[in-house]
């Protein structure tokens, strides 16, 4: 297929989905194809080693349910805080969250919540065992987030001194002004209507300060900040061993991306996975590991006896074609996590410009 042989930066000019537009470029800008698993156990460290690793890659995927000590709050929470160093070096979050389920149910999952996860992660994946309608409702609720973003949402709140006994606590009273009647016609006297004023920005807007007010720059060189757009991944193979994803599986998967191309911006899968002529989906592969330095890069590399399976970066980007890597435990479990990161970089990236030629 064309898309493998074409430089990344080549394919950020044709891909439908403005984030995959950004996401191409961010890769040629820092020659990297690596996203970081940060599958650590608590807020803190997670937030240390998205800081000290975010240098050498251009997606980081969280899986937010297995962090102790996630914030919630939605203006200084975790995912607030991540937002923000994903600005400062210049990457994109992933919550691998895998959605599976009716429509309805994803949307508020998707939106809503205790975490919000539309409101900090650019990415998401979903499972489309349940039937490819549910990554419609998944874009629908992308856009109607979309379109509410950047609003002020002005809240009229009238407020009414009760003619004693008439009114119960915290009533609220019917807001005409002049009206002196609650909406069940209940009198009252309304002495003044408030409008309070809520600005909905969200955790990556690139109407947020660019700097701090000690002048220091809170945003990656080089290239503008991501388009304010959510994408999604399908889960179309998986790298563990007995898989049940079938041929047929995978092939609703390339059916549902191609159906939504303005939200799907491509698949979690082992190999590349663009057939049609017009297909330029990104795909990004777990199950990725390298054996210790010194050793060939082409080595086997063991599973983790829980069924992971691995696979070194040259074999799944120069040979089976795929994109990014995501990387974890090979990473997080190093001596040095960001030198480690480093040296995944380069051999990914030498896997990379080994396909293009
Ligand atoms: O590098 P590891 O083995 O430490 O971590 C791999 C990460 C984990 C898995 O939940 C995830 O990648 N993963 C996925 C994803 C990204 O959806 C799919 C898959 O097939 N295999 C897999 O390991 O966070």
């Amino acid at each position: 297929h064309p898309t493998l042989l074409q430089p990344y930066s080549e394919r950020a000019k044709t891909a439908t989905h403005p984030l995959s537009r950004y996401l191409f470029r961010l890769m040629d800008l820092k020659a990297s194809n690596l996203c970081l698993s940060a599958d650590v156990t608590t807020a803190r460290e997670l937030l240390v080693l998205a800081d000290r690793v975010g240098p050498s890659i251009v997606v980081l995927k969280t899986h937010y349910d297995l962090i102790s000590g996630w914030d919630y709050n939605p203006q200084t929470g975790t995912g607030v805080k991540l937002a923000a160093l994903a600005r400062k070096h210049g990457f994109l979050i992933f919550e691998d969250r895998k959605f599976v389920d009716i429509g309805k149910t994803v949307q508020m999952q998707y939106t809503a919540g205790t975490a919000r996860i539309i409101e900090w992660a650019h990415i998401t994946n979903a499972n489309i065992d349940a039937g490819k309608d549910m990554v419609r409702a998944m874009a629908e609720a992308a856009a109607n987030w979309k379109a509410r973003i950047h609003y002020e949402v002005k809240t009229s709140v009238s407020v009414g001194t009760p003619v004693a006994g008439q009114f119960e606590d915290g009533e609220e009273q019917n807001d005409n002004a002049g009206d002196d009647r609650d909406s069940d016609g209940r009198k009252g006297s309304i002495v003044s209507i408030t409008t309070v004023t809520q600005s909905f920005e969200p955790a990556d807007s690139p109407r947020l300060a660019k700097t701090n007010e000690h002048g220091d720059e809170l945003v990656y060189p080089g290239i503008e900040e991501p388009p304010m757009d959510r994408g999604l991944l399908l889960l179309a193979q998986m790298s563990s061993k007995g898989c049940l994803m079938t041929k047929d599986y995978t092939q609703a998967c390339v059916e549902a991306a191609r159906e939504h191309k303005d939200f799907v911006m491509g698949y979690v899968a082992q190999e590349a996975l663009n057939s049609a002529p017009d297909d330029n989906f990104i795909h990004m592969t777990p199950g990725c590991k390298l054996p210790p330095p010194g050793q060939e890069e082409n080595g086997h590399v063991e599973g983790d006896g829980l069924g992971q399976q691995y696979n070194t970066p040259a074999k799944l980007i120069t040979l089976l074609g795929t994109d990014i890597v995501i990387v974890g435990r090979g990473i997080i479990q190093a001596a040095d996590p960001p030198s480690e990161a480093e040296r995944y970089r380069r051999k990914s990236w030498k896997a990379y410009l080994t396909r293009v030629g």
